[in-house]
């Protein structure tokens, strides 16, 4: 439907057409970056899923190749559903996946390439002895799901960790095998968090404590700490924590038990789930995948055709500043869609003033702002906002001594639509700031039967640090960075005046007591070349 189709975005990834879910099995091989995603062949909602395939040179410029697997054993009939590879040191590469049986019973299943001298890597081969691994006594039939890349342990085995729940305990299995065909069931779970529910999608990966560089799978010992993420299938939200994985017991222990895994962190805030990471040996980095769904009807989607995008790839680091929480960052081959750029430099919004800022049509845009709040006010205010919540107080239109103040994008003219990313800062009676990184979605979009959140949460900010944030914007989706990368949040909406030409920006700061000041650097961004393999150019 061609009135819908402002919405489409222009350079994240999104499939030509009908639907799609979680990424999976990402990887690096012979030049190409691989990229498998949860795919309905028929219809713009969920169902018949099979793992469609995109091949990239940089994360960005994709090219669709036909799908790696359909539903076509008893043990994937219902679906071929999430799991990721793992490459092997002698070349060889393993993908294992969750199949939905004929029963709708989840089952782990082995495939691999049928030729590894192919780049593309266009076909694959289910293992002939499938299932590999099927739910074990005293976990539920259909909670069993999404196993992760293996790592290899000392003792010359590799362990696999695989979702589950037991009542409403949220928790992950794991199995040691050398062969990938047979598993023995550890003793212990990797970890257990009481009343988070079903774990899906689970990942797990060292991050380096000493130096910004990303570590493969397998790597343990010193300067290193392992991130344990779930997506908690009870609040479609991905959950982080930071903490230390003992390779004897087979178990992992948070850092800080109040914020354990589904409890406390998030990659992101706002429409984010079912992410993935993988370990890119090209660049050294890890490079986190996640899915951005929808948040219109179903008959919206119908009627245009397709549904969801995956958020541009993040490196992920160990934030060794705060020493509590990764960083997230869009991959640097981003930067290649920059075209022209404007600066502006120490612009002051006054209290309750909105700025324009003239970069014509912004739509594709990548921006990198800096706010610093008027420092008298800050010292002159006593206690403001204590209590402050970015999705129950009011939004970009509360108005308190010390804020609200950030951007409006995806606005038109007039204001009548606008998504706003900003700052809060709450000051308690001791004097301590508290810094909140919100995004609002309520005055997005003129269309109702759209959703429209007030997203966010609390971003550290350290002594001497200015506020910062990095957005991307693309047609209807904004992905937000502060500090960073200490607090993300990706917004999905959906303009109906604030499209093509007549989208704008603006400053805005709706402090009561406090002006600010702000600089920024804005670049237009290109489209990406996202389209079929080309068949002549096959290998
Ligand atoms: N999506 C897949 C499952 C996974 C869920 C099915 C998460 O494997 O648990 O499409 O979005």
């Amino acid at each position: 439907n061609a009135m819908l189709s402002w919405q489409r975005t222009s350079y994240h990834f999104q499939p030509q057409k009908n639907w799609m879910n979680d990424p999976n099995g990402p990887m690096f091989y012979k030049g190409w970056y691989h990229f498998f995603y949860q795919y309905n062949p028929d219809a713009a909602v969920w169902g018949n899923i099979v793992w469609a395939h995109a091949v990239s040179k940089d994360l960005i410029h994709w090219l669709y190749l036909p799908f790696a697997m359909v539903s076509d054993h008893w043990y994937d009939i219902n679906g071929v559903w999430s799991g990721s590879a793992t490459l092997l040191p002698d070349g060889n590469i393993v993908m294992l996946y969750t199949g939905s049986t004929n029963e709708s019973v989840q089952v782990q299943n082995l495939a691999y390439p049928a030729n590894l001298s192919d780049p593309l890597l266009i076909d694959w081969v289910k293992y002939s002895g499938n299932p590999v691994l099927v739910p074990p006594p005293g976990i539920g039939l259909k909670d069993y799901r999404d196993p992760t890349t293996a790592w290899y342990t000392p003792d010359r085995k590799w362990r696999v960790t695989i979702g589950s729940k037991v009542n409403t305990t949220g928790t992950s299995l794991v199995y040691q095998t050398e062969d990938f065909i047979s598993y023995e069931l550890m003793d212990g779970v990797l970890h257990a968090v009481p009343g988070t529910g079903m774990w899906e999608c689970v990942d797990f990966y060292p991050v380096s404590t000493i130096g910004d560089i990303g570590l493969d799978t397998s790597v343990i010992g010193a300067g290193v700490k392992h991130v344990l993420k779930a997506s908690l299938d009870d609040d479609k939200h991905d959950y982080y924590a930071l903490g230390t994985y003992d390779e004897e017991t087979e178990s992992w222990t948070p850092d800080n038990p109040a914020e354990d895994v589904g409890i406390g962190m998030r990659y992101d805030y706002g429409k984010y789930y079912a992410s993935k990471t993988f370990y890119d040996q090209n660049k050294g980095r890890r490079v986190l995948w996640g899915w951005t769904g929808e948040t219109d009807s179903e008959a919206a989607d119908i009627e245009k055709g397709w549904a969801s995008v995956q958020t541009i790839p993040r490196v992920v680091l160990f934030d060794n500043k705060t020493g509590s929480n990764l960083l997230q960052w869009p991959v640097e081959e981003v930067e290649s869609l920059r075209l022209t750029s404007k600066d502006f430099i120490n612009v002051e919004v006054g209290a309750g003033s909105v700025v324009p800022l003239d970069v014509g049509t912004a739509t594709q845009l990548d921006i990198i702002a800096e706010f610093e709040i008027d420092e008298e006010a800050l010292e002159g205010t006593m206690e403001a906002d204590v209590g402050y919540n970015c999705s129950t107080s009011g939004g970009a239109a509360g108005r308190g001594r010390l804020g609200p103040f950030g951007l409006l994008v995806l606005a038109d003219e007039s204001l009548s639509e606008q998504t706003t990313v900003y700052f809060y800062i709450s000051k308690g009676i001791d004097g301590n700031l508290t810094t909140f990184f919100c995004s609002d979605e309520s005055r997005s979009s003129k269309a109702n039967d759209v959703g429209k959140q007030v997203y966010g949460n609390t971003v550290p900010v350290l002594n001497g640090e200015k506020l910062s944030m990095r957005l991307l914007v693309d047609h209807s989706i904004v992905e937000s960075f502060a500090q960073g990368g200490r607090t993300c949040i990706t917004s999905r909406v959906y303009p109906t005046e604030a499209i093509y030409g007549a989208a704008r920006l603006f400053l805005f700061n709706n402090a009561t007591g406090a002006s600010v000041i702000t600089s920024l650097k804005i670049w237009k961004m290109n489209s990406a070349f996202i389209r079929p393999f080309p068949n002549d150019q096959r290998i």
